[in-house]
């Protein structure tokens, strides 16, 4: 039987909330009293629990959406009987609901991870801890998705609370406490010199706020420039549109930089790792998963091409294309947005001739791409129109030095100039 969870009164006089996380996948078998999501209000964070045991089989709603009291939440398969609720009170309802094709929706990205605790973060995904444990670490001001869990399946404890409290104090604090307030300074009072009006910041737009400080205030930054000259490569583009076209795909600059990114961070294999510091450690992986900056009308978003050095062109167009859809249309899965090494932000398509991208928390580079324009090229003795295209390499100057960038980004422009060059 198919029972709709809607969202249940939280407090006098709260009608509308948002949705800070969803802590189940569609597909998930769930007990009974087990939380299903966290809604923020100006107020608090709360858990929603599951009055029934059953099957998720849909989850109508996005993680920053802003919902109303009786809205549904989910949609279970169970065999439980349905509860009487009082009227407008939100809950479970048997109504009977056509089934529906989904895809979990979680936009929680690893564009925040824990400054202390560097594994095993629940983004996204369900995260096992009593509805005390999960109150406990919210009267902390501790957020639970980024706390280790110790018990069996990584439950977590109030003493995993507790631990992981004090290594974030002892760090100096971090993005682990929730409260944004936390140690930002009052703004004044902007109303004494005009009329003002006041939004609630999004999920999507506090999740890259404390991703860039946490960037910022974390990863000694440089920026490399550099111009390639794409002349032959964009005639490659040109010419091979339409094979790729057959595949319902677009070949497009970005899906190029993936496939010279990915041989890249294979050939300097510094800047497909990560820095430890805490154990004084370098990291280096042997997958070459990449990230590409996707604009969208939620705010930016940073899907995951997985093992991109595995893929050809026509699979990586036909990749992006999809994941860039899904942003756009807020349909990734926390998966699609976690494990990347490193980052690709094309802003050509828009315009401009040059900007200094931040690195993510946990990488050490990422390419920045502007406009590529016709220019006046000095070559083999005369002025040529070439196609240029600028690129800015921002890098983590605790692992990179900056001769390390400057080879690296200049590689990267010889093998766009010259693709042949790679099989010498
Ligand atoms: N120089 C010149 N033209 C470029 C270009 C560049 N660097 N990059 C793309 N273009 C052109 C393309 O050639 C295409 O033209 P055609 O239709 O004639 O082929 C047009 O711009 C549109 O490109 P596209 O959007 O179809 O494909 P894309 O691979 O360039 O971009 C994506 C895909 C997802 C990267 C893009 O849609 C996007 O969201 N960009 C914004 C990224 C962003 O916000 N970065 C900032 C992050 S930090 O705040």
């Amino acid at each position: 039987m198919k029972k709709e969870i809607k969202l249940p009164e939280i407090a006098d006089n709260v009608v509308t909330g948002y949705l800070a996380s969803i802590l189940v996948s569609v597909g998930d078998i769930i007990e009974e009293d087990q939380s299903v999501v966290e809604v923020e209000t100006d107020k608090a964070t709360t858990d929603i629990p599951s009055p029934y045991a059953g099957k998720i089989i849909d989850i109508p709603v996005n993680v920053g959406d802003e919902i109303r009291v009786g809205q549904v939440i989910m949609v279970l398969e169970t065999d439980a009987p349905a509860r009487t609720l009082p009227p407008g009170k939100g809950g479970v309802e048997e109504t009977p609901v056509p089934s529906v094709e989904f895809e979990a929706p979680s936009v929680i990205p690893d564009l925040i991870r824990d400054p202390v605790a560097t594994s095993t973060i629940h983004t996204g995904a369900f995260t096992p801890a009593a509805p005390s444990v999960r109150r406990f670490a919210r009267e902390l001001g501790v957020d639970i998705n980024r706390v280790v869990g110790t018990g069996t399946a990584g439950r977590i404890s109030d003493d995993d609370v507790k631990a992981h409290a004090k290594s974030v104090i002892q760090s100096g604090g971090g993005s682990s406490f929730s409260n944004l307030q936390h140690g930002y300074a009052e703004v004044p009072d902007f109303s004494q010199w005009g009329s003002i009006r006041k939004e609630a910041m999004s999920r999507i737009r506090q999740l890259t706020a404390e991703s860039t400080l946490n960037s910022w205030q974390t990863i000694p930054q440089v920026v490399q420039f550099d111009k390639a000259d794409i002349t032959e490569v964009e005639k490659f583009r040109q010419a091979s549109k339409r094979q790729v076209e057959k595949s319902g795909a677009k070949l497009t600059m970005t899906a190029i930089l993936l496939k010279v990114s990915a041989l890249a961070l294979q050939h300097f294999e510094k800047f497909n790792a990560s820095v430890d510091m805490k154990n004084t450690k370098v990291i280096y992986k042997d997958f070459v998963n990449i990230g590409v900056a996707v604009d969208t009308p939620q705010g930016l978003l940073v899907p995951i091409v997985k093992d991109v050095d595995k893929k050809n062109l026509t699979e990586l167009s036909i990749e992006l294309g999809q994941l860039a859809e899904k942003a756009r249309t807020k349909k990734l899965t926390s998966d699609e947005m976690q494990g990347g090494n490193f980052t690709i932000s094309n802003l050509g398509g828009i315009g401009g001739t040059a900007f200094t991208p931040i690195v993510y928390p946990n990488q050490v580079a990422i390419l920045g791409v502007s406009k590529a324009i016709m220019e006046q090229v000095f070559r083999d003795g005369k002025f040529e129109a070439r196609n240029m295209m600028p690129l800015s390499l921002s890098y983590d100057h605790r692992l990179i030095d900056g001769a390390d960038g400057a080879r690296f980004l200049g590689w990267i422009c010889k093998v766009l100039e010259q693709p042949f060059s790679l099989w010498l």
